[in-house]
């Protein structure tokens, strides 16, 4: 069996477990080959922190692309997360190009905000870039306030139907990818999920674990790569999410239960072994 390669393409951020300091261990732990290109260093990621360094690294990406080139890549998936700057959007358009074979999936996270608010330095024109990329991919995860500033709708906070995210899926879908996942949907109290569209098979999907409250962060970006993990895996669509949502409940819960502060993100390492479980 050829083991399968994916491009994580997001940021390092050094303290505050989220982005690449997540998806290469959730990855590696799959059994998936993890290549790298970073796109900002920061010194923590931006949600909780102050006084963070931010390095954008726009202008490697081009050299570090140009010098793949020459190597004759297999690339199983290209997936995408927190970007450090609008021209990045174009840029992964053309990476999605030139190294997209038959089998590669691409994944695009558009990490630019929750709880209907952008994250630092984002806005309505990046989130419009996102769905500029989210046309080109061949699954989508965002959550109910990215999936909003890309349909260019009101947030509406809790107060939703399943009618209504289901409308959403579909107009999602119809920007391009075959899969779209939208995460943290909730339709009933102490109950939290994801929301799935397969265009294909005209099928939607739905998986819900205990609420935990609060706010962990990077947890999005855990689910993103769980979600990747079982794709590579060959999982079915519904049993994706499944073992994505089980896997980041279980770290949550992990972290509520050792009381640490959630901005330093969730003791998903001790979970590792769950996943490897689930997937197998
Ligand atoms: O988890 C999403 C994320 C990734 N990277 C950075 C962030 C955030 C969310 O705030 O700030 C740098």
């Amino acid at each position: 069996m050829t083991q399968k390669r994916v491009i994580s393409i997001q940021d390092i951020s050094c303290i505050g477990k989220c982005s690449l300091t997540v998806a290469l261990p959730i990855l590696s732990a799959a059994g998936i080959e993890t290549s790298i290109l970073p796109t900002a260093i920061l010194s923590t990621h931006t949600g909780g922190f102050t006084g963070f360094t931010f390095r954008d690294l726009t202008e490697d990406v081009e050299p570090i692309t140009d010098h793949w080139k020459t190597l004759d890549l297999k690339v199983d998936a290209i997936a995408t997360g927190y970007l450090g700057s609008e021209e990045q959007q174009q840029l992964i358009a053309g990476i999605f190009t030139d190294f997209r074979q038959p089998q590669t999936v691409i994944l695009v996270d558009p990490a630019m905000a929750d709880q209907g608010r952008f994250y630092p330095a984002f806005d309505q024109r990046f989130a419009l870039g996102m769905r500029d990329l989210c046309k080109l991919a061949d699954i989508i995860c965002p959550n109910i306030t990215e999936a909003c500033f890309m349909l260019e709708k009101p947030y509406p906070g809790d107060d939703y139907t399943q009618q209504q995210i289901e409308e959403m899926l579909k107009e999602l879908a119809a920007l391009g990818p075959a899969q779209v996942v939208l995460t943290g949907i909730s339709f009933e109290p102490g109950r939290l999920g994801a929301a799935a569209y397969d265009k294909e098979l005209d099928r939607f999907e739905y998986y819900f674990t205990e609420r935990i409250e609060g706010y962990y962060h990077g947890t999005g970006d855990i689910y993103s790569s769980a979600l990747l993990a079982g794709i590579l895996n060959d999982k079915t669509l519904d049993d994706a999410i499944r073992i994505a949502c089980e896997f980041t409940v279980a770290a949550i819960r992990r972290t509520r239960d050792a009381a640490t502060d959630p901005k330093f993100g969730v003791d998903f390492e001790h979970e590792l072994a769950t996943l490897i479980n689930l997937l197998k």
